[in-house]
């Protein structure tokens, strides 16, 4: 796609489709405050000093459409790094499309998706990232994601890949070298120096490829399971956390037989929390699909919660037993019936509210330990493939280098594993890759 940033592009920044209280035109390009100056009348004096908001009203050929505020920027010190104008109408879209089709009818065009926020980086207002941030952050189900993006936008990410280039520029400097004394030279020390190296950075990149799995986790919500016998009190559980009477609580076992879910939020961390029938033998031919599915969904699953009555450690079902162990948390229920004592196990009672925060507080630890420590994440789906790329080719090169290829081919992997670097944080193919990015965009962003 072609874009030039020349021209006046024009878009509604807030929410369209819906009748709010006010809503904020954008505009930007060169020639932008003068255009709108052909539209606003304003009581005060005739020059619109950039950074102050005015009021007064806006009218088209037909007369008036709405009484704006408004404010100039002028370039470099805006949004997009042009001159830009924010208008503040009443948030009708009648206003908003009588608006912008004056702004139209004297030259702006209306502007693509994430497209102030291409000429933002275009004009070095900020950096790739940064404007992918910009978009994650606005699609952003919860304040811990939003703060994990924030984070990370820009700066970790950044720094992790030039320290990576700067390694492979080093081990291919290396190769150089080694190549210009002939392949004679190289010898035995030197390959398990060089393999050495190829391993590290293999390390490096599963780690950050690693991190996907949270953060898409992140995006599509945790996924939480509630297990075990019937009648422990998991419908009851389940309820207590959505804060809604949403699955049948009885005395009777086996009340619940299908899988019943409600999207939460647990310490900042979006969680699917799943519902399901009581494990154990039955006839009952509904019962026994329901138990079938939970097989199923235990290994899809980020966490397991086992409920129990008995004060006894009791041994799961085998099914569960497979799990490894941090995928799942016992907890016995209903502690108001009886006190107990506390053998490190979680003791909750629904009933009464106790232990529910501590359980609360355990199952955001299981969640996010896989991210302790890890100060770079991937946090959309355009890095991950891009990593996802880079670690296969830094694996195709070490398998290649210790089956007894040449130090050339590695080099030729090592090449295309910058380019992959470089379109990550924008040095490279940074019109495609802005194209593909800002597709995704919202518009008036
Ligand atoms: N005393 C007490 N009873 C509970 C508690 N949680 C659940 N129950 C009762 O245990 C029975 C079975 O609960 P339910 O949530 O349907 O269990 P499920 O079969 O595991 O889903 C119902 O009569 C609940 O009222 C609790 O914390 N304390
Ligand atoms: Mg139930």
């Amino acid at each position: 796609m072609e874009y030039s940033d020349r021209d006046i592009i024009v878009a509604p920044a807030t929410a369209y489709q819906v009748r709010a209280p006010l809503a904020i035109i954008r505009l930007s390009g060169f020639g932008c405050i003068d255009m709108v100056s052909l539209c606003f009348r304003s009581a005060g004096s005739r020059t619109q000093n950039p950074w102050e908001l005015r009021y007064g009203d806006w009218c088209d050929e037909d007369g008036l459409v709405d009484d704006v505020m408004l404010v100039c920027y002028r370039a470099p010190r805006s949004y997009t790094g042009q001159d830009m104008v924010e208008i503040f109408c009443h948030g009708n879209p009648l206003f908003i499309d009588d608006i912008i089709r004056s702004l139209l009818s004297r030259g702006a065009r209306r502007a693509r998706p994430g497209e102030f926020t291409m000429r933002a980086v275009i004009n070095g207002k900020m950096d790739l990232l940064r404007a992918e941030g910009v978009h994650d952050l606005i699609e952003a189900n919860t304040r811990y994601q939003a703060d994990l993006i924030r984070r990370q936008s820009g700066g970790p990410l950044v720094d992790f890949v030039k320290e990576s280039v700067e390694e492979i520029l080093q081990i291919q400097a290396h190769i150089e070298a080694t190549i210009d004394y002939g392949e004679e030279d190289i010898d035995a020390l030197e390959r398990d120096v060089m393999t050495g190296r190829l391993q590290n950075l293999c390390i490096r990149f599963e780690r950050l490829d690693e991190t996907a799995g949270f953060t898409k986790s992140m995006r599509r919500g945790f996924r939480v399971l509630i297990t075990g016998a019937p009648n422990v009190g998991k419908s009851t559980l389940f309820n207590t956390l959505v804060k809604q009477e949403r699955a049948i609580v009885t005395h009777l076992p086996g009340t619940t037989r299908d899988l019943i879910s409600e999207e939460i939020e647990i310490g900042g961390l979006p969680i699917v929390l799943i519902d399901s029938a009581g494990v154990r033998d039955t006839r009952d031919e509904i019962e026994e699909i329901g138990i079938a599915k939970i097989f199923e969904l235990l290994h899809d699953v980020d966490l397991v919660l086992y409920l129990s009555e008995s004060d006894e450690d009791e041994p799961p079902y085998e099914q569960l037993k497979e799990l490894p162990k941090e995928k799942w948390v016992a907890v016995k229920t209903k502690s108001d019936l009886k006190p107990v004592q506390t053998c490190g196990r979680m003791i909750i009672s629904a009933r009464t509210g106790e232990g529910l925060e501590r359980l609360e507080q355990e199952v955001v630890l299981r969640l996010s330990t896989a991210m302790k420590g890890q100060p770079v994440y991937l946090i959309n789906q355009r890095q991950e493939e891009l990593i996802s790329d880079v670690l296969r080719q830094l694996q195709t090169a070490l398998d290649e280098y210790r089956a007894g290829f040449g130090e050339e081919v590695v080099s030729s992997y090592l090449n295309s594993v910058r380019g992959l670097l470089g379109e990550l944080t924008g040095e490279t193919g940074v019109e495609d890759i802005l194209d593909r990015m800002f597709a995704n965009f919202c518009l008036g962003k």
